[in-house]
């Protein structure tokens, strides 16, 4: 029987090492599944459908590895890929796991933190290139504080963005072509984390040496933790064209950072972020940043992993019934007829007077029904399956 939602290679889903290969440790208990070595996941992954593998340096080579043992695992890694047509098409660094890192890594006090957490960068962005990934993701992950006292927070930001100056110039230097996305989160491991939302990074890459190799990678867990709304969020990057890399996952709003099963949570906001990624024809890989219910064994990671990517493909399928519905779409017509696309241009003398002069009947605007209850009863009906 073919499978409508089955994914595809065109459909570039990835997973990072440590999503399908988290074994289920948190902060109250062990770990509860074994570990899964880096070539088992790219086989398992690429049987389900998926497009390729993501990375933190530490995933696949461990701290401290000699140079020879690096470069066989890395042979490893690559013959698997090789084997299984699976791509690398981002890297990152664990700026965060190693005690070194308590205090966080580019905006540590200690500057001795501070070069090793730029050392270790520069090799990871050599191991990332030489896997052929073409972003390299930043979740300042320790970039934070709990003792405000420590440190003047303008600091802490002035070393964020010298760090990323100078990586930028070796980026450039070494002709990797790679571009940069700056991962937020507003807490956790950190009481508080500098640069909190995506707007915030946003806003910070303008002030960039290279504003134009750096974008974001924005989380829904992490945009939903506080409540945000990711879609809005991820519609911005889009329409500045900031938008370099997705973390999909599920999360419910007000709680630890959960990385669920992406679509296990909101499936409404799921199905406009989908419907905007979809629509707007962004063409990056749709990566899952989320794991397995510590309930799980091996066999449920894979169910997750198939699930994340089937929620995708059908969320994707009633983006396209949406578009397709003629009561939505009769419902859609009639908000357009309204809205007098390029009604203002920009300033003149002439148009400011004709705004004061057109004549309004503000009692009528302001009286007419917009009929949203019956547009988000539909898209109700077609998300619960009648339409
Ligand atoms: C970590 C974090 C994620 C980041 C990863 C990249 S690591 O799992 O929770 O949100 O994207 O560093
Ligand atoms: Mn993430
Ligand atoms: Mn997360």
């Amino acid at each position: 029987m073919t499978d409508f939602y089955q994914p595809r290679l065109e459909d570039r889903f990835t997973f990072g090492l440590w999503t399908v290969g988290n074994r289920g440790r948190d902060p109250f208990g062990e770990a509860v599944r074994p570990a899964l070595s880096p070539v088992r996941i790219v086989e398992k992954l690429a049987a389900l459908g998926a497009y390729g593998v993501n990375l933190h340096d530490n995933d696949l080579i461990p701290i401290g590895a000699a140079p020879a043992q690096r470069d066989r695992m890395v042979r490893e890694f690559k013959q698997a890929l090789d084997d299984h047509n699976m791509k690398v098409p981002m890297a990152t660094t664990n700026l965060f796991y190693h005690p070194i890192f308590k205090d966080g890594a580019f905006t540590a006090n200690d500057q001795a933190v501070r070069k090793y957490a730029m050392r270790k960068t520069m090799d990871a962005i050599d191991l990332g290139h030489e896997l052929g990934a073409g972003v390299y993701v930043f979740w300042g992950g320790r970039e934070g504080t709990e003792v405000d006292a420590c440190r003047d927070p303008r600091d802490a930001i002035k070393r964020f963005r010298e760090c990323l100056n100078f990586l930028c110039e070796y980026v450039v230097d070494n002709g990797y072509g790679m571009r940069f996305a700056l991962e937020a989160k507003p807490n956790e491991p950190r009481g508080d984390i500098y640069l909190p939302t995506t707007g915030s990074m946003l806003a910070f890459i303008e002030t960039l040496e290279h504003p134009e190799m750096v974008g974001v990678n924005p989380e829904y867990a992490h945009e939903t933790m506080p409540g945000l709304n990711f879609h809005h969020a991820v519609a911005q990057a889009l329409e500045c064209g900031k938008l370099f890399h997705i973390d999909l996952n599920g999360q419910k709003p007000g709680k630890y950072d959960q990385d669920l099963r992406f679509g296990s949570e909101d499936q409404k906001g799921c199905f406009f972020l989908v419907k905007l990624l979809e629509d707007s024809g962004w063409d990056g890989p749709r990566h899952f940043d989320a794991h397995a219910y510590r309930t799980e064994d091996e066999e449920g990671v894979w169910d997750f992993a198939r699930g994340c990517m089937r929620t995708y493909n059908i969320l994707k399928e009633k983006a396209r019934r949406f578009n397709a519905d003629p009561e939505i779409q009769g419902i859609l017509a009639g908000i357009r007829a309204t809205d007098g696309a390029d009604w203002l241009g920009s300033y003149s003398r002439e148009r400011a007077e004709r705004l004061r002069s057109d004549s309004i009947d503000i009692e009528q605007h302001a009286l007419r029904g917009l009929h949203y209850e019956k547009l988000d009863q539909l898209t109700t009906e077609l998300l619960l399956g009648i339409r």
